[in-house]
């Protein structure tokens, strides 16, 4: 005789049961607008001002701001305001670089060569940007803790050819040192990520080529 399933099994396989694995494909309702500066390229989500509604925030290449808008909650964005960054922003991330429980953002400059941070004031406003020296043509973002001493630090790949990557270490109050250079095997990188992946407790990083001719990632550990 089998065993009796438990009610954790039960409760799975209903869960699985075919009339709930419907074949209709997802549908959304038509598009929302949500105004924000003009040329956005970069997008990131965050909490703002803590009322645990998911706030945005977009890079807005054609103005040279940052916009974000508070979520109500429900999907709407209501509230909006901006700020000055530097020229051609093309990514905007959302990391709490200083530790203090807002969340902060971090901007790539592309034609600046220049990282904005804002620091959040946790009630929905940011402190006028700092400007970090970069290398040529940031292009997109990552954190991660590189160097292990429990702050933050800015993984930005470089939009060139060949192309690069840079780490700039957080010093934990939202700054961040001079960029270090690391050549990587593609051209024109987009897009980077930290991440441990082999559990060693080093975070690694990854770098993916939007080049014709590149169809790889670059890991380097
Ligand atoms: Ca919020
Ligand atoms: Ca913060
Ligand atoms: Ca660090
Ligand atoms: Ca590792």
């Amino acid at each position: 005789m089998a065993p009796l399933a438990s009610p954790f099994l039960l409760a799975f396989v209903a869960l699985l049961a075919p009339s709930s694995l419907a074949q209709s494909p997802p549908s959304f309702a038509a598009p929302v607008v949500v105004p924000v500066g003009a040329a956005p390229q970069g997008l990131a989500l965050g909490e703002f001002n803590g009322d645990e509604n998911l706030d945005l925030v977009s890079a807005d290449s054609g103005a040279g701001t940052v916009t974000w808008r508070l979520g109500d909650g429900i999907g709407g964005f209501p509230s909006a305001h901006s700020a000055p960054v530097e020229i051609e922003p093309v990514d905007v991330e959302v990391a709490d670089l200083d530790g203090d429980g807002g969340a902060d953002l971090v901007v790539a400059n592309y034609s600046s060569g220049s990282l904005s941070v804002l620091l959040s004031d946790g009630n929905g406003g940011f402190a006028p940007q700092t400007s970090f020296a970069d290398g040529s043509q940031p292009a997109a973002i990552a954190f991660g803790d590189v160097n292990d001493d429990g702050a933050l630090d800015v993984a930005v790949a470089h939009y060139l050819n060949p192309g690069y990557a840079t780490v700039l270490i957080g010093d934990g109050l939202g700054g961040l040192a001079a960029p270090t250079f690391i050549p990587i095997a593609s051209d024109r990188p987009v897009e980077a990520a930290l991440r441990d992946l082999d559990g060693d407790g080093a975070v690694e990083l990854l770098v993916v080529s939007a080049h014709a001719s590149a169809s790889f990632l670059s890991v380097l550990k």
